[in-house]
């Protein structure tokens, strides 16, 4: 999030878009439905459902699943035809602008109704509305992302703002309600295959810093690798680590993968989990470290695997991280029950056993403080250099003094400080980042300019020069330098170049244009293609996808030869899987929950009432799932108007259920789960984003039969 949800009290406006905030964010709308009744905002929701939040909406817009972008260049183009974009913010703060022009003209409210299914006259009236209601925020989920160009979608949406000249303001901004308990936390530590912590990435600079920080020879960390070029390669990802085990398609590694842990995530939220479950089978060993017996133990039917009591998070302490950027200490509420361990008691034991203790652990001492020491140590690349325990301590212990709107202590032992140091935090003084990109307020006072990030000027294929720095006269206030200026040498490895930078009034990084013509992703402007799985074969022809890519994470990804125009006729619902309220990921935890498990007791696929009556169905009967790729499902039908009569809705948040069978043997005897039922990841397609390969959960195909 670049702004945070108590400034959306501001916003004049509020675009979602692929996102259910009402079930998935509940807390957060306090402060969306403050801005409608307040501000009187319009609340627009761009949504293929129905659902509760749009329920909420002023403005509803039904869309068809996985056509985001072309509804979004659509808008970009109305405000660029029409002149409603904010002329003096493209004019210092954009680069591209000639090169998204071009290709937003394509995007016509014709071509977009044909598209996306969006009436012509609505896109017409949803840009005007938020030309002429601003600053507006933009709020995305899983609807924007789970796509094979989710990447595209996320982009258009941030472009889309750069349009309105929204960015860098209160009330504005690109805000992605995120998702689990301190997961903007583990994003920031990248618990990812592509990077080191703090978003260094895997280059062998990358790797000598950490060494430094850790304290460890970069020799002997080489020396651990079976061949130096896996230390700069990405590893497999969590949407697709099966298929180092499974190998149905080719992969990039010298061995097979023979043994995993799964720490704190529950199997049945990876797309066509039939596959995952054959995995298991073929897997020498199977590690599962949580506070419940989960779907994965239940699922590993072969001798091979070995279940960790963890505490939950109630039963341990440590720092934290919002959605927006805060970081909170979150304190022991209860000590341990059973005999479960704290997740740091259990990663210490590991490390003393493999026999690291004497490497990466020696820095930490006391747990869990020394770690939170270690992070603002190494993360320079975020700002993360001001949080130290004592100081994030000291916010969570005096919240009640923090400003309700602009998250400002007003006196106090804060004073100045915004609550939880958004970052970044430059500095061990440094109050805190809560609003990025703000160029109103000094650097040393939480502002910020675009980032430097990609170099000083770029020629583009038409031989257009460009220079990639902010115009002239823009900078924040006090800044050494009145206008753009790149980044300070070595500012990601060394604290004094920070320090130096905001002792002159500038930003470490920079001051930069932000970018809409990315010439490092594979569709620079971003472009419809249509999804992998089309309703639409003369669409494909107009709008393919890319061609394959052989190595993507060290698997071959199938793109061009996976989008068959033939699929629709055996295959011709389009499918859609997401949240409920009552129920967390794949519900492991909210299933062992007696009274959650009674409110949302079975799963359920939302069928239009054509679709139905056309199937025979009747609300209560069971059906068959099936997807192209030989996953089956056998479950209720739930009559409803919330979803389009081409398209069904599956909770994605059951297992317990495998094909038809019932798993709970599987469990030791008092374990089970209260609610169980068959994982909608079974039927949910083939499908990966071409820069994330996050898996494409919202554009799939499948066909039914009544069961
Ligand atoms: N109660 C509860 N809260 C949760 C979670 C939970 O499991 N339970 N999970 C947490 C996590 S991990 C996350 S990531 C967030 C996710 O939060 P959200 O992303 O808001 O939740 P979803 O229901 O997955 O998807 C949001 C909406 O995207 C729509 N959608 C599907 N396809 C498309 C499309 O092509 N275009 C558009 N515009 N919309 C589309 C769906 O109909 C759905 O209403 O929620 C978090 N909060
Ligand atoms: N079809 C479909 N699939 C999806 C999605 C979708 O929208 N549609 N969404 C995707 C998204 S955005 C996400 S984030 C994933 C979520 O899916 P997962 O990453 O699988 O997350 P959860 O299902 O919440 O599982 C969390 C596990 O961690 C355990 N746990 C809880 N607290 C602790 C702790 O303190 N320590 C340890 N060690 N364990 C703990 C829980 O008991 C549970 O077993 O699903 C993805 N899959
Ligand atoms: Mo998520």
């Amino acid at each position: 999030m670049t702004n945070h949800f108590n400034d959306i009290r501001h916003s004049k406006l509020l675009f979602f878009i692929g996102s259910n905030a009402a079930e998935a964010h509940p807390v957060a709308m306090q402060y969306i439905l403050y801005a409608k009744e307040v501000n009187n905002a319009p609340v627009i929701v761009v949504d293929p459902r129905f659902t509760k939040l749009a329920a909420k909406a002023t403005d509803y817009v039904r869309i068809r699943p996985g056509t985001d972008t072309a509804f979004l260049m659509g808008l970009i183009n109305q405000l660029i035809q029409n002149d409603w974009y904010d002329k003096e913010f493209v004019r210092t703060r954009v680069a591209g602008f000639e090169e998204l022009k071009k290709e937003a003209s394509h995007y016509t409210p014709e071509v977009v109704e044909d598209i996306t299914g969006v009436p012509a006259k609505e896109v017409v009236r949803i840009a005007k509305l938020l030309a002429d209601n601003r600053p507006g925020t933009v709020i995305w989920c899983m609807g924007i992302t789970q796509h094979h160009i989710g990447s595209s979608n996320t982009r258009a949406c941030c472009i889309l703002q750069l349009m309105l000249g929204n960015m860098g303001k209160s009330g504005g901004g690109t805000n992605i309600f995120r998702g689990h308990d301190n997961v903007q936390g583990a994003t920031d530590m990248c618990v990812l295959s592509h990077s080191l912590p703090g978003y260094y990435g895997l280059s062998d600079k990358a790797w000598k810093h950490w060494c430094k920080v850790w304290g460890v020879d970069y020799e002997w960390i080489k020396s651990r690798f079976y061949n130096k070029k896996y230390m700069n390669k990405p590893g497999f990802t969590l949407a697709r680590w099966y298929q180092g085990v499974i190998q149905e398609d080719k992969i990039t590694q010298y061995t097979p993968i023979k043994a995993v842990v799964f720490w704190g995530i529950s199997s049945q939220s990876i797309s066509q989990y039939h596959k995952v479950k054959k995995a298991f089978e073929q897997l020498d060993l199977v590690v599962v470290i949580d506070p419940f017996f989960n779907t994965t133990a239940a699922m590993c039917e072969k001798d091979n695997v070995y279940v960790l009591p963890s505490t939950s998070q109630y039963e341990t302490e440590g720092s934290v991280t919002s959605s927006c950027r805060q970081a909170q200490w979150r304190y022991k509420v209860v000590n341990p029950v059973y005999d479960s361990k704290t997740d740091y008691e259990i990663m210490e034991e590991f490390v003393k056993r493999f026999g690291f203790a004497d490497k990466f652990y020696k820095n930490i001492k006391k747990i869990p403080e020394d770690i939170t020491r270690e992070i603002a140590n190494g993360c320079l690349t975020i700002g993360l250099c001001g949080w130290l325990p004592e100081r994030i301590k000291k916010h969570t212990d005096n919240w009640h003094t923090f400003d309700i709107d602009t998250l400002q202590a007003k006196g106090g032992p804060c004073d100045g400080e915004y609550y939880g140091l958004p970052w970044p935090c430059w500095t061990e003084d440094h109050p805190g980042t809560p609003i990025l990109y703000d160029i109103s307020k000094p650097v040393a006072k939480g502002g910020l300019p675009f980032r430097a990030r990609f170099g000083t000027e770029y020629t583009y294929p038409d031989g257009r020069k460009e220079n990639l720095l902010a115009a002239e006269g823009v900078a924040n206030p006090g800044s050494e330098i009145m206008g753009g200026y790149p980044e300070f040498p070595g500012w990601k490895t060394d604290k004094n170049v920070i320090k130096e930078a905001i002792k002159r009034g500038m930003a470490p990084f920079g001051n930069a244009r932000a970018r809409c013509y990315c010439w490092n992703f594979p569709d620079p402007v971003p472009k419809h293609r249509e999804p992998l799985h089309s309703p639409r074969p003369d669409l494909i022809k107009k709008y393919p996808t890319y061609p394959d890519k052989p190595d993507h994470y060290r698997v071959y990804t199938r793109y061009k030869s996976e989008q068959k125009p033939e699929l629709a006729k055996e295959f011709p619902i389009v499918l859609i899987t997401g949240r409920v309220v009552e129920h967390m990921g794949g519900g492991d935890e909210t299933r062992s929950n007696k009274y959650l498990a009674e409110l949302m007791p079975e799963v359920y696929a939302e069928i239009n009432p054509r679709l139905a009556n056309d199937y025979g169905l009747r609300d209560g009967e069971m059906v068959w799932i099936e997807s192209p790729e030989g996953g089956r499902i056998k479950i209720k039908v739930k009559v409803t108007e919330r979803v389009d009569d081409k398209t069904i809705f599956i909770p994605y948040s059951f297992s317990g259920m495998f094909m038809g069978r019932s798993m709970l043997s599987n469990y030791p005897q008092g374990f089970e789960p209260y609610a169980i039922g068959e994982p909608a990841n079974i039927v949910t397609n083939y499908g990966y984003d071409i820069k994330t390969q996050i898996q494409g959960t919202k554009e799939c195909l499948c066909r039914i039969k009544k069961a």
